[in-house]
């Protein structure tokens, strides 16, 4: 069965012009819970002092998700991290060779030894642990395998694989993940961003092929574009996996909680959680949609909290007046029933509100 990480509190946190302060965390995290969510990654304690409060917070909230720091390869982050009384670390640093030569001055080995050391003093304080060779699928992948197997000789619980810059497609990405998990045996976390808008597919491909945790932000936010959006991602489960556990009535509220709390507007063409993600335009997609909603949803509107809205414009037909003035006992013949549709496509731009609609059959009834 699968898992969701949400890392709306480190990832999203990262997010340009995004900062959370310790109590939004805590009501973040108490909504994430009771959505339903595995994991909640709640910080990197060695960013600033009200970073590390949070992730102490939502760790003493005795929340049915575990709670996990994030943290360098490095002690003295561990440290932090122990300071907070996580159950989980996910440690990172990167294997790629540009990396390892101009940035770190070391060698593979090196890093090995320092993953290992890292992991070693982690699992001997108690924590569980996730290593993660950051941009691991630009990595080399032999190197990939090689730290890899570092980090779970010293007991890494899991592999992060990790598309940093969001530069990977589906066909990259299911093979890179199969072929690790034959090389290491690793129980394989994914975490992708959307720099080139394939965060969700490719989350998926790598559940395909053997992945068993996948990473998402509420709102998709995150470094620069973002990564996996937890919506889209809770859904797409639920539609073609068949994943029940969880509570996707409360994807608005999740959603606006973050909107507000991030100042990051929704778009309205947002999946699940946008303005228009239930509104039917099209004379026939109305028609259509009255009849049988499935024949123009993924997903009913109600399992996923949200209420199916009928646009009103030149683009409606008869079905949809119908329906509206059946639903307030305005009985309009034939002709009168004509004026008003002919009304509403005589406006070449804009749409009408329903008190409009309602206000112009009124008058043409009269
Ligand atoms: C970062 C990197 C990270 C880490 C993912 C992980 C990424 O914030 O520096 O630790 O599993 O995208 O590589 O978010
Ligand atoms: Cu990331």
């Amino acid at each position: 069965m699968v898992e969701i990480l949400d890392s709306t509190l480190r990832e999203g946190e990262q997010t340009p012009g995004v900062t959370f302060t310790v109590d939004e965390k805590i009501r973040i995290a108490d909504m994430l819970d009771r959505f339903g969510v595995d994991f909640i990654e709640a910080g990197h304690p060695a960013v600033s002092p009200d970073v590390k409060e949070g992730l102490k917070a939502v760790a003493r909230q005795g929340l049915k998700a575990k709670v996990l720091a994030h943290s360098r390869a490095m002690i003295s982050d561990i440290d932090l991290a122990l300071e907070c009384d996580v159950e989980w670390i996910g440690l990172f640093i990167s294997v790629l060779d540009d990396r390892l030569k101009d940035h770190f001055r070391k060698d593979l080995c090196q890093v090995c030894d320092l993953v290992e050391d890292a992991v070693e003093y982690a699992k001997d304080h108690g924590l569980k642990v996730r290593y993660t060779p950051e941009d691991t699928l630009r990595s080399d992948f032999e190197s990939v395998v090689r730290v890899s197997r570092a980090a779970l000789e010293a007991g890494a619980d899991r592999i992060g694989v990790a598309d940093t810059v969001g530069a990977a497609i589906p066909s990259m990405i299911g093979p890179f993940v199969k072929d690790l998990i034959d090389r290491t045996g690793a129980s394989i976390n994914v975490h992708c961003h959307n720099d080139l808008g394939l965060a969700l597919a490719n989350s998926l491909t790598a559940f395909d092929n053997g992945a068993i945790l996948i990473d998402a932000c509420v709102n998709g936010l995150g470094e620069r574009a973002g990564i996996t959006d937890l919506s889209e991602l809770a859904v797409a489960l639920k539609v073609h996996y068949g994943v029940d556990k969880y509570d996707l009535e409360m994807l608005p509220e999740l959603s606006s909680l973050v909107e507000g709390l991030s100042g990051m507007k929704v778009a309205s063409n947002a999946p699940i959680v946008g303005r228009n993600a239930f509104s039917h335009n099209g004379g026939l997609h109305v028609s259509a949609a009255l009849l049988r909603p499935s024949f123009y949803e993924v997903i009913p509107a109600e399992a996923v909290g949200r209420e199916r809205r009928f646009e009103i414009d030149k683009f409606s037909g008869t079905d949809l007046l119908e329906s509206i003035l059946s639903r307030h006992t305005l009985d309009l013949d034939r002709a009168q029933k004509d004026r008003l549709l002919c009304l509403i496509k005589s406006r070449e731009k804009g749409s009408f509100s329903l008190e409009e609609v309602l206000g112009a059959a009124r008058a043409i009834k009269a």
